[in-house]
């Protein structure tokens, strides 16, 4: 399937993988390049050497493009905007934040930039900040979202650019591929549907609390700290949900007890303390299967519902 998408990127499918923080590392990345998609490597709030070592580990497992993620409220963003550039990156997505100040740069090193936005406003400044195109979220994202659904939110910013909009929030099988590109849609980016695959390094409490999940297992927190994230309700999510419900958790303590959450989630299973992001799609993906098979499986899908 040919589009602007994979065109741009030079990939056989137009399924960008999620960037998601603390569990996109080089071993899930390479793996979705590898099945023909382009996988990425979160930047999250990592150490500049730890990204290096991603970058570097990803390089030899695949010689596809691939991507990094760079997560716009890390503290050291500007050291690992400078390091794709570094590396020679082929594409870098950005999120929770407006990268314009590093796009310039970016683009005088060949890479391409392909920011998310949550808004049609945001997704203009991109395009006349020389984006070479967007992902535009919906709020059924798993991790910080805006308040947008998918289904209203990528046909507006579709009729509001020139260059290519790629879908993310709520796909998870090819009827979603097929319904972003009725909605015009060029791409798609899938972060929870990767969550279930053989290749995905998170803990294996992570990926059974995935699977199990059904349609309503899903809870956004932190609307009052400016900081809405979705996760699998657990009990600690359940917590934070009431803490910020019935105020019995000021917006500091909130952010207390979630400092860290993310790591506690992806390495120890730890269901007490950690935050399990998870998109609302959660529901339909019940089962663990390589990247290659899920690739496959989707476009399949997605390419008989589209010639029909
Ligand atoms: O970034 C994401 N999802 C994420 S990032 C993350 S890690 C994290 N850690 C601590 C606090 C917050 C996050 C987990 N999940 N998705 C892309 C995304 N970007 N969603 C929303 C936005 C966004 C929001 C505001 C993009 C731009 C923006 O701009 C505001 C402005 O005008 O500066």
């Amino acid at each position: 399937m040919k589009t602007r998408i994979t065109e741009l990127l030079g990939c056989q499918y137009p399924i960008i993988q999620g960037g998601m923080a603390w569990v996109a590392e080089h071993t899930l990345a390479a793996a979705v390049s590898n099945a023909g998609g382009i996988g990425l490597i979160a930047g999250g709030s990592a150490p500049i050497d730890y990204l290096r070592d991603q970058i570097r580990k990803c390089k030899e497992k695949t010689d596809k493009p691939f991507g990094v993620n760079i997560m716009l409220m890390s503290p050291n963003a500007d050291d690992l905007a400078q390091l794709c550039i570094d590396e020679g990156v082929a594409v870098v997505t950005t999120g929770a934040g407006n990268p314009a100040k590093f796009i310039p740069a970016w683009k005088e090193a060949g890479i391409k930039v392909i920011p998310v936005i949550p808004s049609v406003a945001l997704a203009k400044r991109m395009e006349r900040a020389g984006a070479d195109a967007v992902v535009a979220e919906g709020t059924e994202s798993g991790g910080h979202i805006g308040e947008e659904t998918t289904m209203c939110l990528v046909p507006q910013v579709v009729d509001a650019l020139e260059i290519p909009v790629i879908t993310a929030g709520g796909i998870a099988d090819g009827r979603g591929v097929a319904a972003s590109f009725m909605l015009g849609a060029e791409g798609v980016q899938i972060g929870t549907r990767f969550l279930a695959s053989e290749e995905c390094q998170i803990h294996p409490t992570y990926k059974e609390l995935v699977i199990k999940a059904k349609d309503t297992d899903s809870v956004v927190t932190g609307r009052y700290t400016g900081h809405p994230c979705r996760g699998v309700k657990t009990k600690f999510s359940k917590r934070l949900a009431n803490g910020e419900r019935d105020g019995s958790l000021t917006p500091d303590e909130f952010e207390e007890l979630t400092l860290g959450s993310l790591r506690k989630a992806v390495q120890d299973g730890n269901l007490d303390e950690g935050s399990f992001l998870c998109g609302a799609i959660a529901g339909m993906v019940n089962e663990i299967k390589p990247c290659d098979a899920i690739v496959k499986e989707i476009m399949e899908q997605a390419e008989k519902l589209l010639c029909k």
